[in-house]
């Protein structure tokens, strides 16, 4: 096999992401033979190619490279506990957390399989669409990784986070956590508005813009944070912000809107400026979050 010869592999799981995976990798030449557990699914990528396959067992048999994108961790082990894996490359693009990740890890290589997860960041119609910007977290055997980069690499790029198979679980669940975070902020903003001669939609640009302009802070957060020094570069001390709390609270009352998605974190600024920081940063809180 060249590098230039786009490999075989097998694909588990054809929902709506595993069927935006296969068409890219169809699309790339690559020779894919599809498994699901609702055959139907198949159907329209067997006339575009797939090789459909009887069974998971059977997928499996046909490839080295075998990549799963089921549903949860309890459908990958509803199809695959009873298959033998030995000397295959499993690639697990299903969303789990990651001590699942870190058990379905040691569960492949008891079988004699190399492991490798994934956690993608993308949604599908992002898939095989270089400038929407997707990409996919890789973590697990970095022997996996290298073997079978480029074919990692056709529907999305690919970031490898470590050694550690929880690690693009972890990776993954993090950034989408702070992306609720976001939504909820931008939540409580429209409610904000919501019942006034504000029009949503002039006033999205604006929102937007600010948000951008603002998550920039995460770099300074994460200096202080490797430094230990919560006080460096800061520009708006806890104090300060601390007693702004209470406008924003003023506002939603006055707006006839809930505090519960902003009242939580102002707890927490007030609990870390009552244990004597004034001076730092936001960046504390990170520490109240952690359990003893
Ligand atoms: N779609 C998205 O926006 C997100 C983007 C980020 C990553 N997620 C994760 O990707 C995994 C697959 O997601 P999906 O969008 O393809 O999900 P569905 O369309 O619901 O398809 C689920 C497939 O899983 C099969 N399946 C479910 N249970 C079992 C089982 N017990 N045994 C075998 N297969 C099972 C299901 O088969 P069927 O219902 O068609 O028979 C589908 O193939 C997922 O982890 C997302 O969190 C997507």
């Amino acid at each position: 096999m060249t590098a230039h010869t786009p490999s075989p592999l097998s694909l588990l799981g054809l929902g709506a992401m595993g069927t935006a995976l296969a068409r890219t990798w169809l699309a790339a030449g690559h020779p894919l033979t599809v498994w699901n557990r609702t055959p139907t699914r198949a159907y329209a990528l067997a006339a575009g190619g797939a090789k459909p396959a009887d069974s998971a067992a059977a997928a499996v048999a046909a490839n080295t490279l075998v990549v799963l994108c089921l549903l949860d961790d309890d459908s990958v082990g509803a199809a695959l506990d009873r298959v033998d894996l030995t000397g295959k490359d499993l690639v697990n693009l299903t969303t789990t957390t990651p001590a699942q990740a870190r058990s379905r890890a040691a569960w492949a290589e008891e079988r004699g399989a190399r492991y490798l997860d994934g956690g993608i960041m993308a949604v599908p119609p992002m898939i095989g669409v270089r400038e929407a910007g997707g990409y996919v977290f890789y973590s697990g055997s970095p022997e996996l990784f290298e073997a079978h980069r480029a074919t990692l690499a056709v529907p999305a790029d690919t970031t490898y986070v470590g050694g550690d198979a929880g690690f693009a679980a972890l990776h993954d669940v993090a950034l989408l956590s702070a992306m609720y975070g976001m939504f909820a902020g931008a939540a409580h903003a429209f409610a904000l508005i919501r019942r006034e001669d504000i029009d949503p939609v002039v006033f999205a640009p604006l929102l937007a813009d600010w948000l951008a302009a603002m998550s920039g802070s995460v770099h300074g957060t994460a200096a202080q944070l490797r430094s230990g020094d919560y006080t460096e570069g800061v520009v708006s001390n806890l104090a300060m912000q601390v007693a702004g709390t209470p406008t924003f609270l003023a506002t939603a009352e006055g707006q006839g809107v809930s505090p519960e998605l902003l009242a939580p974190y102002f707890g927490l600024m007030r609990r870390r400026l009552d244990l004597g920081r004034a001076e730092e940063d936001l960046t504390g809180v990170v520490d109240l979050l952690l359990r003893q």
